[in-house]
């Protein structure tokens, strides 16, 4: 028997995210989305991929949660992104809405899934869909810090002319504007990034990273990312399922970690079976850790704006 995964919203992201499971026969991937013949369409345009790249999972697609009943992972990616016009109270709204309706009927088909959010405003949205299926951390993980570190990854890797496979790096706090990269702990095959890169280059691919949505929505114009958003909520479906217990940043459920309390955000921790395993607690500086707890507050003051 093969996993299963839930991907809800069929689109952008969504569908690469699918695409990348089954390709790599980690999971059957059944897609969920209102416009439900949007998700049955491209489900079956993969499955006439799978002869060509050779792979044997399924992919589904429909509007019916019956059939996701027992899966092992659920992605959300469901939701609306900003319009001209809208505020993002607006959009924390409708988001809400969205994800709270999305994860009550996916728990109640899959009461012992691992739920990993998508939808922004990202920490919030992790922040809904934890109060709304009473699961434990350990089973509600935001994708974020995967993303944010392979921009930042690829940055590096493009500045120095080395393989990216060579380059890690990690990005903490709130997935917007506030979030910290952390070159100090970013190495390149072992040697750490302030050796081979003078501080002024470090300053801007930090800024690059911070920016990084943003530089694709400019030339986009009327939506964001989703290569690397959907390749990085399926590596963080592949740790998990593969028992990897890989270090990878997600926002988290902090309970004194960091500092923080009963707040999402992002810090390195443990994928595996279980989910969120553990979290790593990184020394900081005095200065990250104030940054940090910048990005805290700024989600804080988002989760206080959730509807009731
Ligand atoms: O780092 C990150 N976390 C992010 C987050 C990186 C990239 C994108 N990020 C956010 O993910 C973005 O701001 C959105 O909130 C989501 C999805 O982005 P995507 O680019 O995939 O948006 P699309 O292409 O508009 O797809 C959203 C789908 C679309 O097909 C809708 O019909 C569907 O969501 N949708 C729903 N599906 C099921 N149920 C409900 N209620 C629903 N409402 C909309």
């Amino acid at each position: 028997m093969r996993y299963k995964v839930t991907v809800v919203g069929a689109g952008n992201v969504g569908a690469t995210c699918a695409q990348l499971i089954a390709q790599a026969d980690v999971a059957d991937v059944v897609m969920v989305d209102v416009a439900a013949e949007l998700a049955t369409g491209k489900a079956l345009d993969m499955m006439e991929s799978a002869p060509v790249l050779g792979f044997n999972a399924r992919i589904s697609g429909g509007g019916d949660y019956d059939a996701t009943a027992g899966s092992q992972v659920c992605v959300v990616t469901a939701g609306l992104a900003r319009k001209p016009g809208m505020s993002r109270d607006d959009l924390l709204a409708k988001n809400t809405e969205i994800v709270s309706e999305v994860v009550r009927q996916l728990v109640s088909r899959s009461p012992e899934t691992i739920l990993i959010i998508v939808t922004n405003p990202l920490d919030a949205m992790c922040e809904v869909a934890r109060r709304v299926s009473g699961f434990p951390r350990e089973r509600v993980i935001g994708m974020a810090g995967v993303l944010d570190a392979a921009r930042m990854r690829w940055f590096i890797a493009e500045k120095l002319n080395v393989s990216v496979e060579d380059v890690d790096a990690f990005v903490l706090g709130g997935h917007g504007d506030t979030m910290v990269p952390l070159p100090r702990y970013a190495t390149v095959n072992g040697i750490p990034l302030p050796q081979l890169l003078d501080a002024e280059t470090i300053d801007k691919i930090n800024d690059r990273t911070k920016n990084g949505g943003a530089e694709i929505v400019n030339y986009y114009k009327t939506g964001s990312a989703y290569y690397a958003p959907g390749a990085s909520s399926y590596e963080m479906v592949a740790a998990i399922l593969h028992d990897k217990k890989k270090i990878l940043p997600c926002a988290v459920y902090l309970q004194g970690e960091y500092g923080h309390h009963n707040l999402f955000i992002g810090v390195p921790c443990t994928l595996g079976r279980g989910g969120m395993e553990g979290v790593i607690q990184l020394e900081l500086s005095p200065e990250e850790q104030a940054q940090l707890d910048k990005s805290a507050a700024a989600v804080q003051s988002l989760v206080e704006a959730l509807p009731k």
